[in-house]
């Protein structure tokens, strides 16, 4: 009777769609159930919402979680979203978002659940936008004193009004190989390394394709170490984990769909060294105002055993075999007890913010 109702938001318009299906799935099946019911919301690639009836168990397939037209359409899961401003009750206590936003811009989602006056999972509206811009975050990152790589950055008119200067810029400040990036991508896709001059104007057009802010960056010969940060106010680290890769570095194909990577848990790292990656990881939730969770990545060079922030993650992968999960399940915490543990730090900063003095002084 008094269960607290979960909304899973999943599906949505980005390529990442299947992937949030098999997380919700999976999110489905390990929740705690005398705790909580579940109410599905698909969105679906066209990017219309379903609403489905209330689960008291998980679902017993995964092609159960594509809602069917017709059920509750994008009226009624508008009307369970926005419950609480109509009449002062929401379908949902709490949703729980495994998404992108809309367009791949992260914080919309967010945005439209502190609209709705609603508790959700995850990170804010701010540092999921800031997590979202590589070049953001990386300015976020050099303010609260953190190392990383040397890079640059420009936008598509700059890139068409002087190219010529902004590739000795590269090449002076960078040098070949670099890696370039579209500023905003969550994934991998648009990324590209580039050898000589050629290269480079290639891969430029190609990141242009998916953003209209291109990064570049040095080429780093380190390890790739990454850990969980989880928590609001005081967030914890998870021990630190690695990707170890066979073959060339930046293939998203060869690196996440070949399985030509393999997650290495906990990294073999000392334990001074292990403790000051975990210590740069909150100081990194904290310069992008994380709140629930994120995945902090870092560069430890080969060389010398420098650590360098590469980037978090507010939306990490989250199926029970991702990264993010079982380094928390290496540090104790089961993927039970981490959905657990989310959804009470989602009511948690809801809560702690309730009792602050709106702009006008209107409560
Ligand atoms: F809500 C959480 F916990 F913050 C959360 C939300 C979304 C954790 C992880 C994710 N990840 C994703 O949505 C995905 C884009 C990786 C697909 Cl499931």
């Amino acid at each position: 009777q008094d269960k607290l109702n979960v909304g899973l938001i999943y599906g949505g318009k980005s390529g990442e769609h299947e992937v949030s299906l098999q997380t919700a799935f999976a999110v489905s099946k390990a929740f705690n159930y005398d705790k909580y019911e579940l109410i599905p919301f698909y969105i679906t690639k066209r990017g219309e919402w379903r609403v489905g009836t209330k689960l008291s168990g998980p679902f017993a397939a995964l092609e159960e979680l594509k809602l069917e037209e017709g059920a509750g359409d994008t009226t009624a899961a508008i009307q369970s979203l926005f419950g609480k401003l109509a009449s002062g009750k929401a379908a949902i206590d709490v949703a729980f978002p495994l998404l992108h936003g809309t367009y791949g811009e992260d914080g919309t989602i967010q945005g439209l659940f502190e609209m709705a006056d609603l508790p959700y999972v995850g990170a804010g509206v701010l540092s999921s936008a800031a997590g979202m811009d590589k070049v953001v975050m990386k300015k976020l990152f050099a303010d609260a004193g953190l190392e990383q790589c040397k890079y640059c950055y420009f936008t598509a008119s700059e890139w068409k009004n002087g190219s010529h200067a902004l590739i000795q810029d590269i090449e002076q400040k960078l040098g070949y190989p670099c890696f370039v990036k579209p500023a905003n991508l969550g994934s991998s896709v648009g990324i590209s390394k580039a050898r000589t001059r050629e290269e480079l104007l290639n891969s430029i057009a190609l990141a242009f394709r998916y953003d209209v802010k291109v990064l570049v960056e040095e080429f780093v010969d380190a390890r790739e170490v990454e850990v969980g940060v989880l928590g609001n106010d005081e967030p914890q680290a998870s021990v630190p984990g690695e990707i170890v890769t066979s073959g060339e570095y930046y293939d998203y194909q060869a690196k996440y769909l070949d399985g030509k990577s393999q997650m290495l848990i906990p990294a073999p790292l000392d334990t001074e060294l292990a403790d000051r990656v975990r210590d740069l990881a909150i100081t990194a939730f904290k310069a992008v105002a994380g709140s629930g969770l994120c995945r902090a990545d870092f560069f430890v060079t080969k060389t010398d055993q420098k650590i360098w922030i590469n980037e978090v993650n507010t939306m990490p992968g989250f199926t029970p075999f991702s990264m993010y999960p079982l380094l928390w399940r290496e540090t104790g915490l089961s993927y039970e007890a981490l959905l657990d543990r989310l959804i009470g730090l989602a009511l948690e900063r809801y809560e702690s913010r309730q009792n602050l003095d709106f702009e006008n002084g209107v409560k």
